[in-house]
């Protein structure tokens, strides 16, 4: 019998496409540039399953070209690439890599806000630049993270291990804010609060933001609620781009009304809003919060994982729209 045939869409470690190949004939984008969405289609032509990333984007277009695709297999945890009702509609099977990218991720979120509040790259860049030739009092002298209030707004698993983080290895009192609030039980082991949006605008000395992107959280986070921020408030997005209006907050950066942002995704990235290079108090990182070489390979063998189980024996791990698996 034929192996089922499957797209690898994104460059990912040589050992987990060998794994694949022991079940599936592979096509595997190891050159890694992104495919445009013709490309996409082409190549995802006869194939049963593909292996996808942020950048792949799945619509009803695509589905409507592409009639023996199965599963698309994303190795992210979000999934705003896909158009899950037109999957679900299309009976193809959407999966994500939940809980194995939890904890690096709310390590680096809690790592970004370190080196934003404290300035860290911004004084690195001024002592390669050859500035750095006397001590002062208030040299970088930023924001203090032990002690202070964090707000968290997207209190999932990886907002729950950054306050965790806050709470118990830094003194922080914690606040959130989420479309539900969590359970008690969870809240108490996160020592966190539950407050509306505006209250943790105004109140979070430190505001991070992991929440899922949607057209419900498109500029969630816009003028209007930077204006409600502290001025010496720092703010951290490791969520998607386009939850933050960039715009708003290189502007607002710019004049002072908060203290400093720290950003691991953008609007339209890998391109960024060129206002942002141009304000020396925001740290810039390339969507990198996932990417401890651990995590990257669980996430990669996740994927496969959901590719082998559905194609194979119809039981894929983290399935995203289980609808397509119910009996007929
Ligand atoms: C991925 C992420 O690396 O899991 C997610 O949702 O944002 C990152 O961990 C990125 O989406 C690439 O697919």
């Amino acid at each position: 019998m034929s192996k089922p045939k499957i797209l690898i869409a994104r460059a990912i470690f040589p050992e987990v496409i060998e794994r694949l190949a022991q079940h599936f004939e592979v096509e595997s984008n190891q050159l890694d540039e992104p495919f445009s969405r013709e490309e996409l289609v082409a190549k995802l032509q006869g194939k049963d399953g593909a292996l996808t990333a942020g950048s792949d984007r799945i619509d009803a277009s695509v589905l409507a070209a592409c009639a023996q695709l199965k599963i698309c297999a994303n190795m992210a945890v979000g999934y705003n690439n896909f158009e899950l009702d037109a999957m679900t509609a299309a009976g193809v099977l959407a999966t994500n890599t939940p809980d194995v990218l939890t904890e690096t991720t709310a390590d680096f979120g809690f790592a970004l806000l370190m080196a934003t509040a404290r300035r860290i790259t911004e004084s690195e860049h001024f002592l390669r630049a050859g500035k750095w030739n006397r001590w002062s009092y208030d040299m970088f002298s930023g924001a203090e993270i032990h002690g202070s209030t964090l707000g968290i707004l997207g209190m999932g698993r990886i907002g729950q291990g950054i306050a965790k983080r806050g709470a118990h290895g830094f003194g922080m009192k914690v606040i959130y804010h989420n479309r539900s609030r969590l359970d008690a039980a969870l809240e108490a082991e996160c020592k966190a609060g539950y407050v509306s949006k505006e209250e943790l605008l105004r109140t979070a000395d430190h505001l991070v933001l992991v929440l899922p992107y949607s057209p419900a959280s498109h500029h969630a986070i816009g003028a209007v609620e930077l204006a409600l921020m502290k001025p010496t408030a720092t703010l951290v997005n490791i969520a998607r781009g386009g939850i933050v209006d960039d715009a708003a907050l290189a502007q607002a950066l710019r004049e002072g009304r908060i203290a400093a942002a720290g950003l691991d995704v953008f609007e339209g990235e890998p391109q960024l809003n060129p206002d942002l290079l141009r304000v020396p108090n925001v740290v810039l990182t390339p969507h990198i919060a996932s990417a401890s070489v651990p995590t990257r390979m669980a996430m990669a063998n996740l994927a496969a994982d959901n590719l082998i189980g559905y194609l194979k024996d119809g039981k894929p791990l983290t399935p995203l729209n289980p609808a397509v698996l119910a009996p007929q």
